[in-house]
Parts: structure tokens; C-alpha cells; sequence
């Protein structure tokens, strides 16, 4: 039987477990990468482990979120990652080098490689033939430190491609294509493999915004073959010396097929507040717009902007809108200075932002109250644009553009003309902000640069007998890591203060949360599906363990949020039967007695006795012999120092 490309890369890199569905495999990863506002953490939790260097073939720390420097903090953060970096044998890209996922892509990812990132958007490297995933800082340190990172071994659903892509329908009207019919959680558990002969019309920025977006399905990671295309690009980027021709042998057999013919697709949009409430341009059409933000990891390549530059050419942005655009890397940015794109963005009245996350993560040019926002990026949760009642359409980067000069949603297939874009024979490569670590000889005299800001990792504790605590908070279904542990400009900063950052924490659902899970000193939280959707911020895992926080109790879990929740020594169950959620109020006293002898003999239902209205509710304690462990020991950190002795 034949094998699909995903199982080839997973069976080249398994070096723990059975390659069977539905266990756990430990796979070798060779390349990590982190971003900042995770970054701290992460180092700082690496550091925490003692060893020396990383043991990775390649290990990158970008700064590319927290870029505003408001104050202290952020500036401090980078000087603190930089020296980390240094001394370990990490590169460092400097800010102002653009985002992470764009510019990993174009100057380190490789074809059949394993990449794990502590952020979501990391399967973007799925664009040329990764298995490129998300995961928690914790994860993303043991693995630089030569450990395995574990998943579930997925289920693999074949996207087969057909047709072309009609003028002015976009990459990103596919993975909405995708989102529409998947929803939110569909892809969870299950890796995302595109096939068919589609595949050969996409160039390596079309299927990178693709893979990119697979992390809104909630999948574990989004992949395509890598092929003659894909050569080019590397080739352009001088670096055709990592390619590798990779794909699914044809036989393989995969757990479900989606089929997709590119040519029937049309200009879509995800509507407030979900990425998977798509409609069609047709519905959208006229509607009037506030504000137009072109960039991020999932439209800002060359090509995007080069369409946006063709559509905005002699033309002025509507009076009644604002629009920003900021391309996605140092080299994006360099070429469109040079080929004079980008005269044409600022002759046109565009913002020009630097090439960072920025808007996406709530870092500037937040929308006016009420405010119409079309962004060419990948999440529109509630209140992440900064502006809470802003409302946030996911389009196209034709789309946005073409809106942003017509003042009113709008179809780019009104656009007169075609437009074609060549890629580059040659990028312009300069990595001069990319920095080489300290050659080993030199590493120890590296001074580690730490500001007033970066606090320790929070305290832990094995886990306890029993579990007997008030129920902090009660949450709906599809809940983000954005409502968990909110981002933005004010927040943002402090992601290297637990203590400081956790009186933010869910404080977008209850502003009372933070204090009152403090007042009880131990707590549960409960749920509904989906939680802990979104980004891979260990921060909605670390701040509710800072408060208190022993167990989340919900009808199911987003898969990092999950795994981080376990990094954390917090306790993550489910409902045996989702109609008991209804049996639990916000207040109500719960219990778990004998918790800890129930996990260590591996017992898988629990009882959780309502206290106060005396009922119980059977609940599940899934975890396998190794998160089992790190369960019982406290946490990730606590199981690797413990295994390291
Ligand atoms: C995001 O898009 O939500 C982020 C900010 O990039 C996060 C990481 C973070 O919270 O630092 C992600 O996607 O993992
Ligand atoms: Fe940055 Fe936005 Fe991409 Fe997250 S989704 S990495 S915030 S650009």
C-alpha cells in the first residue's frame, strides 16, 4: 500500500511510538523557530533545561510581533532573545526582517524537513513540503534542546485540486473555500494534504497562504508536494541546494477526500467574527468600508503586493477609508523599493507599515468603533483588531485593495484587465539581518541581556491527591486563545510577566475573572467545544495556572491549547456526556478525590462530584503514559528537569 507525502515525512522522523492513527508518535524535529511574544518564554524555559546549545539542524528566533515599543518592555525582550540566540546557536532576525512564517519560508525552510514553531501559523512552511507545526514555547524549547514533540498520529484528508483559478480569485478564496465547508474545528487531529493536478497552477506564495490558514481548521498541520515549482522558488532564492522532489505515491490511501475544482471558485470573505462564516462576494457586495489592512503571514508576499500595486496604480484610496499595508518581509519590502511598487502603494495614499504582524495582532490601526475592517489575514475573533466592537472581514489581497479604492466592499472581477505575475528568477537575497550565533569556542563569554520585565517561569506543583475547588468560570463553545489571554498593544508587552499579564485573562468574556480566581485560590474552569481555539500562546495555559487554575472541563479541546494546558501541570477534561455541562454553574463547589491515584493507574473516566447540587458527572481524563507523567510531575518543565537527572 501506498503512502501518502505527510506518512513519508512522519515515518523518516518517528523515533518514538507506533506508527498507528490515534496514538502518540514522538517525532525528531529539525528545525525550530520562535517569534517574540512567545520567544521570552520559550528561552526562557530552554535556559531552565541546561543545555548549553541548540541540538536542532536549524533553530531561528524572528521578532516580528511585539514591534511598537511603546515602552521598556518590548525593546528589552528583543535585547534579551538576541543574547539568547546568540549563545546557544540560534539565528536571530532582527526586527524590521519581517514575519516570522515569511521570511522562515523564503530564507530556511526545505522540503521533507520537520519545523515546529511556537506559533500557530508555523504549517505556512507546509507550502514547500514541511510537515511544519504549531506548538507551545515549552514544546518548542525541549525540541531545540534535542527532544522529540509528539502528536497524535493524524488522520490525513486529501484536498485533490482541479481546474485553475479564474482571474482575480485568489489563494485565499481556496482555504476559505476549505473553511467553509470544514468549519473551525473540522481539520482537528487531521493533517491537510493537497494533491491533483490543481496543484502545478499554484505558486509556493499561493500554497503558503493555503497551509498558512489550515491553522484556522484547527488541523495539526497543511502540506503540498513539492515539485519543479517549488524548485524555482528555492532556485530564486539561491537556496536550490535544499530541494528535493516529494510526493504522495499514487496508490496512497488517504481517511477522506475533499474535492475542489479551482475554477468554479469566486471572490469570498469570512465575516465577523469566525473564520469559517464565509460568504460570497456576491452576498457582500456595496457594503460600505471603514478600513482596509493588506499583510500579515497570510498575504504579504511579492506577488500579493504586486497585485495590490497593479490594482492601486494611478488611482486614490476612497476618502472614507484607511488603508495600510504592510509587506511581509525585509526582501518583499527591498523588492518593491526597487521595482517601484511601491511609489505607486504611497502615490496612492496607502499607509506604509513596517513589515511586522502588526494590525493582525492588534498592534496599531485598530478600526473605529463599530468600524468595517477588510483584512487580508487569517483571524477575525472579536476584539483582536484592538477595537471591540470592530467588525472584521478575511478577504483576498485583490479584494481589499479593489475595496479600498471603490470605498464599498467590492468584486475584483470588475477589475478591467489581467493581470500576470512572473515570480522572480531572483529574489533580492541580503540576510544582513539575520544573525549567526556565536561559534562555539566563543559562546560562553555571550552575557545573557535581561530586563526589569522578564519575570520566571511561574510556580508548579506536582499533582495533588485530590482536587477540591469553586468553579471560576463558565464558557461557551468555540472559545480563542484571544478571549483566554487577550494580545494587543496593551497587553502584548507584558508576555514576559506572568503575574502582570494574567490580570488581563479572560477578561474579554468577565472582567472580574482574574480577581475572583485569585480570591479562590484553586479553581475549575468549564467550557464548551472547540476551546482554546486560535493561536499556540502558552500564555492562555500559564496565566491560568498563575491563578489557580487545576482543571478545564469542557466538551473538547483545539489541539495546542490542549497540549500547552498539559505543559502546565493543568488537568484537561472532558465530558462523557456533553448534556452534563449543563449540570455545572459558575460558583458551584466541585471535586475529584483520589486524582492522582485515578492518573497514575492510568484510569481514563473520572467522577467530578457537584458539591453544592450534589449530582456527579462522569468525565474523561485522556492522556497517554508520557503526558500522563508530565501531568503527575507538574508540567513539562518539571517532567524534563526530572528526566534530564
Ligand atoms: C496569533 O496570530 O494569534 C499569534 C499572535 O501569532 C499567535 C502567537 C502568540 O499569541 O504570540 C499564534 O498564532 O500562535
Ligand atoms: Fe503575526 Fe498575524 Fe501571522 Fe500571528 S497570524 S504570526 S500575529 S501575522
Amino acid at each position: 500500500m501506498g503512502l501518502t507525502l505527510t506518512e513519508k515525512i512522519l515515518k523518516a522522523h518517528t523515533v518514538d511510538g507506533e506508527f498507528v492513527k490515534g496514538s502518540e508518535i514522538g517525532i525528531k524535529i529539525d528545525q525550530t523557530l520562535t517569534q517574540d511574544a512567545t520567544g521570552t518564554m520559550a528561552y526562557l524555559e530552554f535556559e531552565a533545561m541546561g543545555v548549553p546549545r541548540v541540538r536542532t539542524e536549524r533553530s531561528v528566533a524572528y521578532i516580528d510581533h511585539n514591534t511598537l515599543q511603546s515602552g521598556f518592555e518590548n525593546a528589552d525582550d528583543h535585547r534579551f532573545i538576541g543574547s539568547v540566540a546568540k549563545k546557544h546557536g540560534i539565528y536571530f532576525s532582527r526586527p524590521g526582517n519581517g514575519i516570522c512564517h515569511q521570511v522562515h519560508l523564503e530564507r530556511f525552510g526545505a522540503p521533507g524537513k520537520t519545523l515546529i514553531g511556537s506559533d500557530s501559523h508555523t504549517p505556512t512552511g507546509g507550502g514547500i513540503g514541511m510537515i511544519a507545526i504549531g506548538a507551545g514555547g515549552l514544546d518548542v524549547a525541549v525540541a531545540m534542546g534535542g527532544g522529540a514533540y509528539y502528536i497524535t498520529y493524524p488522520k490525513i484528508v486529501k484536498v485533490e485540486l482541479t481546474g485553475r483559478l479564474n482571474n482575480w480569485v485568489s489563494a485565499k478564496d481556496v482555504i476559505l473555500e476549505v473553511l467553509r465547508r470544514l468549519s473551525v474545528k473540522g481539520g482537528v487531529g487531521k493533517v491537510i494534504e493537497y494533491c491533483g493536478e490543481g496543484v502545478g497552477t499554484l505558486s509556493v506564495p499561493e500554497r503558503a497562504t493555503i497551509t498558512n490558514m489550515g491553522a484556522e481548521l484547527g488541523a495539526t498541520t497543511s502540506i503540498f508536494p513539492s515539485d519543479e515549482i517549488t524548485r524555482q522558488f528555492l532556485a530564486a532564492q539561491g537556496r536550490e541546494d535544499v530541494y528535493t522532489p516529494l510526493s504522495a505515491d499514487p496508490d496512497a490511501v488517504y481517511d477522506e477526500t475533499v474535492e475542489i475544482d479551482l475554477s468554479s471558485l469566486v471572490p469570498m470573505a469570512a465575516c465577523p467574527h469566525s473564520p469559517d462564516n464565509v460568504k460570497t462576494v456576491d452576498e457582500l457586495c456595496g457594503m460600505k468600508i471603514d478600513q482596509v489592512c493588506i499583510g500579515s503571514c497570510t498575504n504579504s508576499s511579492l506577488m500579493d503586493m504586486m497585485k495590490v500595486a497593479h490594482i492601486l496604480k494611478g488611482k486614490t484610496v476612497h476618502p472614507d477609508v484607511s488603508l495600510s499595508i504592510a509587506p511581509g518581509s525585509k526582501q518583499v519590502l527591498n523588492m518593491l523599493a526597487e521595482n517601484g511598487a511601491l511609489a505607486i502603494m504611497i502615490d496612492a495614499g496607502a499607509r506604509i507599515l513596517e513589515s511586522a504582524c502588526g494590525p493582525c495582532i492588534g498592534m496599531g490601526q485598530s478600526p473605529n468603533s463599530k468600524g468595517i475592517s477588510l483584512r487580508t489575514f487569517n483571524r477575525n475573533f472579536e476584539g483582536r483588531s484592538g477595537t471591540k466592537d470592530g467588525q472584521v472581514y478575511l478577504v483576498s489581497p485583490e479584494l481589499a485593495a479593489f475595496s479600498a479604492v471603490k470605498g464599498v466592499l467590492s468584486d475584483p472581477r470588475e477589475i478591467e484587465g489581467e493581470f500576470k505575475f512572473t515570480m522572480p528568477e531572483k529574489f533580492t537575497v541580503n540576510d544582513n539581518m539575520i544573525v549567526p550565533p556565536a561559534v562555539e569556542s566563543e559562546m560562553d563569554s555571550v552575557e545573557i541581556l535581561r530586563g526589569p520585565n522578564i519575570k520566571p517561569f511561574p510556580a508548579t506543583a506536582p499533582l495533588a491527591e485530590d482536587i477540591s475547588c469553586g468553579c471560576s468560570l463558565k464558557v461557551g463553545d468555540n472559545i480563542t486563545t484571544d478571549h483566554i489571554m487577550p494580545a494587543g498593544a496593551k497587553i502584548l508587552p507584558l508576555r514576559s510577566n506572568i503575574p502582570a499579564i494574567s490580570n488581563f485573562c479572560f477578561t474579554v468574556c468577565d472582567e472580574e475573572f482574574p480577581t475572583r480566581a485569585k480570591e479562590m485560590g484553586q479553581s475549575i474552569i468549564v467550557g464548551g467545544v472547540n476551546y482554546g481555539q486560535g493561536s499556540s500562546r502558552e500564555h492562555a495555559a500559564l496565566a491560568p495556572l498563575y491563578l489557580g487554575v487545576k482543571a478545564v472541563l469542557v466538551k473538547s479541546f483545539a489541539r495546542i491549547h490542549r497540549a500547552n494546558l498539559i505543559n502546565a501541570g493543568i488537568l484537561p477534561l472532558t465530558f462523557v456526556n456533553e448534556s452534563d455541562y449543563d449540570k455545572i454553574a459558575q460558583g458551584d463547589r466541585l471535586s475529584i478525590s483520589g486524582v492522582r491515584k485515578a492518573v497514575e493507574t492510568g484510569a481514563c473516566e473520572l467522577t467530578l462530584k457537584n458539591e453544592t447540587s450534589g449530582c456527579e458527572i462522569p468525565v474523561l481524563c485522556e492522556l497517554t503514559g508520557r503526558t500522563r507523567d508530565i501531568i503527575l510531575a507538574g508540567g513539562l518543565l518539571d517532567y524534563t528537569r526530572e528526566s534530564l537527572k
